[in-house]
């Protein structure tokens, strides 16, 4: 055995239990319950969380349970608590599918990126991860069917919230107010951009509409903020201050403001010293995912140096999926579905299983494309049940140790990398790409491009609340900035690079993972290939 605690420390630690009982412990009883592939009745739980030593209780129950059993009932908990003998035994096995857990540091794990050290306090065991807490997830509230009155509602709301992150700033009017004004008069307008073009002269004409009707706004060339033009996507909300033309036909700009980032924005972190590794877009089922750096990756949690880490959030591509690209079929290594996400629930089981588990889906998943993706279904659930980890819809904002991370898997990347002009806006640098989803305070700006939006009363892709980190995935580079103090993470990928990423020179960052202070928001990427 290596230098993981046995799994009595993992379910409880040192911790006395008296009257008070944890709100986890049930939780933790009901874990190494399912991990070692059994049920358990609501009453079994309580009693053995209400033992002496609730650990050694458990330990006892799997120890004398009928190896047929698949539900441990009072039945089987009662003579256990009756029987007050102490083992001293409880060298048990972490359950993972690596046997071999006696790795300190696995030599292939390099840094890129300082660690900094920090003294040796208490094994991840002997704590307790929080259970993560979800909003702003479509998974069972989805009310869309696609018909007009869909499209009208979502872009209402999405008018409606932005509008108000604006209003703070400019005294605006409505389109059709503006065009009463008089002449020559200074006016302010907020709405979503509808087109974007340039005049024969070089100057940018950019149309904004309100709930009310359009209004053109000219924005010279030669004013310093020009350049913000080339940041404009479709559909986005902005606001412009500026000054009526004679006939109050057009608004000459003189401010462009988009929703942002508060410059005051400070972000809120952990009370103790905690990890989360950020990972995304594994992509088993694909021959070229890569086995080996997965399991670098999961020995490496298994190790001292990794107690801190007991957060794992995966930003989706879990499988390669079927029919997701032309001539997808050609490079799958499982063609089934559900065969690709048993293999994917193996690999979840190498993960430490007093990690806490958070998951979104992503494009190649097998839940509706279109966004926001509701989470798994309970059939899929049900295959990757053995971590009872938590799964949610693509965005989702994950609250973990007071830290709120918003988790998007990522397609509006490539339409950003496509459609802006900026030149640090690119696959390189998806990190900048990042940036401009929090100025424009929504994950999909664009709507009706190559990113599948499906229409909800909500607009579930705005960003309402200023997360403290952003995780994404999907173009399979990696990413670690901030922008206004939120960290942005883009996790690489578990896929080697594919035959279309070839034929578009796309090298993948392979087996880097990000891991996540969340008492300081600072990140270390480690290297498993
Ligand atoms: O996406 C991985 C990255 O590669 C992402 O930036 C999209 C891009 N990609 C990959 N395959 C294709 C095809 N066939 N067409 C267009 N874009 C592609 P992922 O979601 O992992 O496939
Ligand atoms: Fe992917
Ligand atoms: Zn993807």
């Amino acid at each position: 055995m290596g230098n993981r605690p046995p799994v009595v420390a993992i379910l409880l630690g040192d911790s006395p239990v008296t009257q008070c009982v944890p709100r986890s412990l049930p939780v933790r009883i009901v874990k190494r319950l399912t991990a070692a592939g059994l049920n358990a009745d609501r009453e079994a739980v309580t009693l053995l969380a209400g033992a002496g030593d609730p650990a050694q209780a458990v330990e006892a129950v799997l120890d004398r349970i009928d190896q047929e059993a698949v539900t441990v009932t009072t039945a089987d908990v009662r003579p256990v608590l009756d029987d007050d003998r102490v083992r001293t035994d409880t060298n048990v096995s972490t359950g993972g599918q690596n046997g071999n857990n006696q790795t300190t540091e696995a030599d292939s794990t390099a840094e890129i990126k300082g660690v900094k050290t920090t003294e040796s306090t208490s094994s991840r065991a002997e704590r307790d991860p929080d259970s993560p807490s979800v909003s702003e997830d479509v998974t069972g509230a989805s009310t869309g069917t696609g018909v007009y009155e869909d499209f009208v509602a979502v872009f209402r709301d999405r008018y409606d919230r932005l509008s108000s992150i604006l209003r703070g700033r400019v005294n605006h009017r409505p389109t059709d107010a503006l065009e009463s004004m008089a002449g020559g008069a200074d006016g302010a307008l907020i709405g979503l951009v509808t087109d974007v073009r340039s005049t024969r002269n070089g100057h940018h004409l950019v149309e904004l509409e309100d709930t009310n009707g359009t209004f053109p706004i000219l924005v010279m060339k030669d004013r310093p903020f020009a350049d913000a033009v080339d940041e404009l996507l479709l559909d986005e909300v902005i606001a412009v201050e500026g000054t009526l033309s004679d006939d109050s036909s057009i608004l000459f700009a003189n401010t462009i403001h988009f929703p942002d980032v508060p410059r005051t924005f400070d972000p809120s972190t952990a009370d103790r010293h905690v990890q989360a590794a950020l990972v995304s877009d594994l992509h088993v089922g694909s021959q070229e995912f890569l086995n080996g750096a997965w399991s670098r990756f999961t020995d490496w949690l298994h190790t001292a140096a990794a107690d801190p880490v007991e957060y794992l959030l995966i930003a989706g591509d879990m499988v390669e999926g079927v029919g997701v690209y032309p001539d997808q079929d050609e490079e799958l290594d499982v063609v089934d579905i559900f065969e690709q996400y048993e293999r994917f629930a193996e690999h979840l089981k190498a993960v430490p299983g007093d990690m806490e588990i958070v998951m979104i889906p992503g494009n190649h998943d097998a839940v509706r494309l279109a966004e926001p993706q509701p989470a798994f279904d309970s059939e899929l659930r049900e295959i990757m049940s053995a971590h009872d980890a938590t799964i949610t819809g693509n965005p989702s904002m994950v609250t973990i140790e007071g830290v709120s991370v918003l988790m998007y898997h990522g397609v509006s990347l490539d339409e950003l990398v496509a459609e802006l002009p900026l030149e640090s806006v690119s696959y390189e640098h998806p990190a900048q790409a990042m940036a401009q989803l929090l100025k424009k305070r929504h994950l999909a700006p664009k709507f009706g491009g190559e990113n599948r939006i499906a229409p909800e009363k909500r607009d579930y892709l705005l960003i309402e609340d200023v997360p403290d980190v952003l995780h994404s995935g999907h173009v399979h580079k990696l990413g670690v900035d901030a922008y206004h103090k939120v960290r942005l993470v883009n996790s690489g990928c578990f896929q080697g690079q594919t035959a279309f990423q070839r034929s578009v020179n796309i090298t993948p960052d392979t087996g880097t993972v990000p891991i996540l202070d969340l008492d300081t928001l600072d990140v270390t990427v480690r290297k498993f290939t």
